[in-house]
């Protein structure tokens, strides 16, 4: 149905090798919707939630085993193993096609392979890339219609062009044993098979708007990131935006969707969600970074999403959703744990079994997931599909630490912020598997993303604060200090805009800093606590307090970390020796 020479071959030459019984060129449209929708739901696939209260939302489980990305079965596979580097499981690219053909050979036998043409970006911005996905999911389709533009527009967008990330992804048994999340991105391909769960199966989103990306944006000057994208309104009605990267519980999604603290709100302040998850970041013609969301829909983690800790989340996904591993109410709508609803007396599980509050396990899966349209968030920026994207003033880093990071803390220049982003790290918490307290190191929340040597990575963002001529000023923030008793002292969530505020004073020049050893900290009084009972200015300086000893241990642990890097650029190195000067060691 599609005239494009390259696609058509490329589909071909799938189809031949996964044997299909017949293939369905995905067009975006309505009808279509209505028609997967109709068949997911026929043959059980997909469950039909109460559309009286859920109109348009479906539900979904996945196997038991197949519930989260799988990073030990995600490999980057080029020629020279150094070109995939420490950080990424490596597979030679001839080896790793060898492999693959076996386990796809046949894979799609008597089933339908759907061609799905997506865009990452707004539809014709220069920011935007295509990609196809061949799937033999039905609910891979409806999940890529949620998150990204697809359909026709993607093969208008593409014209006759070769120029598309070829996405190929099979279902398979679903067996874990033969799992394999495949990326190549010396030939923009990505091949993935035997799992139907999210990041391993919508390869717009990691697999491409990430490792491929990541990739692709050093080759051609520009770069992809885990990042969220926020708007902060001023009551004179000025927006400036802002981009987040924190390695995953750490509240991300709820910064990505903050709602000002009421005396603020009362004010006039506002913020405006663009992404919560990936900025892809381009020069722009007045010489600042420009960013845009690649994605069309949030893939959020359910269980903990309240009209507490998130109303925008929840509110977005009141319709048009699916939900994935959740549990199941008799009245077919949802619930999951923390979602500030009582269990009621009967639930079927992510399982799909029954469960009745205080048996001992969990009725939504930890991982359990909404896939809700973008454009249904309250919160939604004007600006969220501007082909020209957004202008960033302020890139944060952040991670949750106990004792060592203060609240804030903005970097000296754009070299010694990469080097703060390098080091980045998060202590684990109980919500994860493995012991609680201990430092991970996830430089710019991307170490299971970057699709190449993570050296050279450190080295295209030096590159690229050379090449821009008003970088965005780059800060670190940690909401998840404790005090002796282990409590978390910052109230955090909608409060956290008192420290964006600070930061964007610091863009503007607007207010001073203390020079300490780390980077410029603000003055205690220069966070607005205005309508903060439980928050007093000797709170702040102890939130903004910097402990000689921990920091001692603190770089002796992120020397450990980078001397694990073999082509780790001068300028990190020179940075580590600055800060281990400054402190004095
Ligand atoms: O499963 S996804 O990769 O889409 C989401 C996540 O793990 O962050
Ligand atoms: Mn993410």
């Amino acid at each position: 149905m599609y005239n494009n020479i390259h696609v058509k071959n490329w589909v071909e030459e799938v189809a031949k090798l996964t044997q299909p019984a017949e293939i369905v060129w995905c067009d975006g449209s309505e009808e279509e919707r209505e028609r997967l929708t109709k068949e997911a739901i026929s043959t059980g696939e997909m469950i039909e939630l109460n559309q009286e209260e859920l109109p348009g939302c479906l539900y979904h489980r996945t196997a038991e085993n197949d519930v989260a990305r799988v990073e030990h079965l995600t490999f980057i596979c080029t020629t020279e193993k150094d070109d995939a580097g420490p950080t990424n499981n490596w597979m030679e690219k001839t080896l790793a096609y060898a492999k693959l053909g076996t386990l796809f050979n046949g894979a799609m036998k008597g089933r339908t392979m759907y061609v799905i043409p997506y865009i990452m970006g707004p539809a014709f911005s220069s920011f935007s890339k295509v990609g196809i996905e061949v799937t033999d999911s039905i609910y891979v389709v409806l999940n890529m219609r949620i998150m990204t533009r697809m359909g026709k527009i993607a093969m208008d967008m593409l014209g006759d062009s070769p120029n598309f990330v070829r996405g190929l992804h099979s279902k398979g048994t679903v067996d874990p044993e033969k799992r394999m999340i495949c990326h190549f991105p010396e030939d923009n391909a990505i091949w993935s098979i035997n799992s139907a769960y999210g990041g391993n199966v919508l390869l717009g989103k990691k697999c491409f708007a990430l490792r491929i990306a990541s990739y692709l944006g050093r080759k051609e000057g520009w770069m992809a990131e885990h990042m969220l994208i926020l708007g902060i309104e001023n009551p004179k009605g000025e927006i400036k935006y802002v981009t987040a990267a924190f390695p995953s519980a750490c509240g991300k999604t709820n910064l990505a969707m903050m709602v000002p603290p009421e005396s603020f709100a009362k004010e006039g302040y506002k913020v405006w969600t663009v992404g919560d998850d990936i900025a892809w970041l381009r020069i722009g013609e007045d010489g600042r970074l420009w960013a845009v969301n690649p994605e069309a829909g949030f893939f959020g983690v359910a269980p903990g999403t309240s009209m507490k800790s998130n109303p925008n989340a929840l509110l977005t996904t009141k319709k048009n959703t699916i939900f994935t591993n959740v549990a199941l109410t008799e009245n077919k709508t949802v619930w999951w744990e923390n979602m500030g609803v009582e269990a009621p007396d009967k639930l079927i599980d992510w399982k799909g079994n029954e469960w009745t509050p205080g048996c001992g396990t969990k009725a939504a899966h930890p991982n359990s997931r909404f896939t809700a349209p973008a454009c249904q968030c309250p919160s939604i920026s004007s600006e969220w599909e501007n082909p020209a994207g957004v202008p960033i003033s302020a890139m944060i880093f952040g991670g949750r630490r106990a004792k060592v990071a203060p609240l804030v803390y903005q970097s000296f220049s754009w070299n010694h912020g990469v080097f703060v982003g390098a080091t980045m790290a998060s202590e684990t918490t109980a919500a994860a598997t493995g012991a609680v307290g201990v430092v991970r190191r996830d430089p710019m929340a991307m170490l299971p993303f970057i699709g190449y040597n993570v050296g050279d990575y450190f080295a295209h963002w030096i590159e690229m604060g050379k090449k821009i001529p008003n970088p965005p000023a780059i800060f670190n923030v940690n909401w998840f200090r404790t005090d002796d008793n282990g409590k978390f002292i910052w109230p955090g969530f909608g409060d956290n805009l008192r420290v964006i505020l600070w930061i964007l004073k610091r863009v503007a020049g607007e207010v001073d800093a203390v020079e300490t050893p780390i980077g410029y900290l603000p003055k205690p009084e220069d966070i607005d606590l205005t309508g903060l009972d439980d928050i007093n200015i000797d709170t702040i300086k102890e939130l903004l307090s910097i402990d000689k000893e921990t920091w001692a241990q603190e770089v002796k642990e992120q020397k450990e970390f980078l001397s694990k890097f073999d082509r780790l650029p001068a300028e990190i190195k020179d940075e580590y020796e600055a800060l281990v000067k400054r402190l004095g060691l």
